[in-house]
């Protein structure tokens, strides 16, 4: 059986956070489903409104979001743990993406629920005004990291990374990141800052100009390569794929180059939780 810090996965697929996992119903569903984890939306200290409406739109290539960290505030996430695990034995990942300076520590700090499985300390939402992807600034990410893994952690700690479009900077982030305890690495989220105009040359989605984040099967060349190289310098830790996946095909393809397993965004939305099942058979 697949393992990450030896918790057991019964299967490759799970959701990517962000998808059917901000609610109780969202949560509850994935539990019912075929999905071998459940991987929560990412959170903050307090619940988020998140941005204006309407910030998701899809077409038969992508996905575009601006959802803002939208939430319900860690400690709904922590408590959820406990209800899922009364339930099944699925292992539960809680998301986590602090927005202002040390909240991702006073999140981590402030966790004590052992019925979470692994964190997934999300590096890489594009869809905040004025706060930088973590992840593009190489020092940033050191020095965050290195208060993290100083922590007791309640859960072994993995990375959602961005999408990288230089090898030269996986190769930087990879010389980082060799030095901790990286449970595993999720390649990768969104591609940020995309602009999608409708025929009357308005952007489809409200915030920030029409700016978000792209996912869907556009994504799925860079969430492959990204795998591929991050697995190829970093050979000793898991790799969750992530971007594009709408077939077995697309899974296998991941796995090819080198991802333990993979994580469904935008089809998970289009077509609900029954995916898993679709993709497990
Ligand atoms: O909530 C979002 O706008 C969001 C997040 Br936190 C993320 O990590 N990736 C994304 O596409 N959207």
């Amino acid at each position: 059986m697949l393992a990450i810090k030896k918790v057991e996965f019964n299967g490759r697929l799970m959701n990517a956070s962000g998808c059917y996992c901000t609610t109780r119903d969202d949560i509850n569903a994935l539990m019912l489903s075929q999905s071998a984890a459940i991987v929560t939306k990412s959170c903050t200290l307090k619940p988020r409104e998140g941005n204006i409406m309407p910030r998701y739109y899809e077409n038969s290539a992508l996905s575009v979001n601006s959802t803002g960290l939208a939430n319900m505030g860690f400690e709904f996430y922590q408590d959820m743990a406990s209800a899922v695990k009364e339930i099944t034995n699925k292992p539960y990942i809680m998301s986590v993406a602090g927005v202002e300076k040390d909240e991702n520590l006073e999140i981590i700090r402030r966790l004590h629920n052992n019925d979470i499985d692994l964190l997934e300390l999300n590096l890489s939402c594009p869809n905040l005004a004025g706060k930088p992807q973590i992840a593009y600034d190489i020092d940033a990410t050191d020095e965050l990291l290195r208060s993290v893994y100083e922590i007791d952690l309640v859960a072994p700690v993995g990375l959602k990374l961005p999408p990288f479009f230089d090898t030269a900077q996986m190769e930087c982030m990879s010389d980082i990141l060799r030095e901790y305890d990286v449970a595993f690495l999720t390649c990768i989220n969104s591609l940020g800052n995309g602009l999608i105009l409708d025929q009357s040359m308005k952007p489809v989605i409200a915030p920030r100009q029409g700016l978000g984040g792209i996912g869907g099967s556009v994504v799925k060349p860079f969430g492959l390569s990204n795998t591929m190289k991050f697995h190829e310098f970093l050979p000793h830790i898991p790799i969750i794929g992530c971007g594009g996946i709408q077939t077995v095909s697309d899974v296998n393809q991941y796995i090819s180059v080198g991802a333990s397993l993979v994580q469904i965004g935008t089809e998970l939305i289009k077509k609900g939780p029954g995916i898993f099942k679709s993709l497990s058979s």
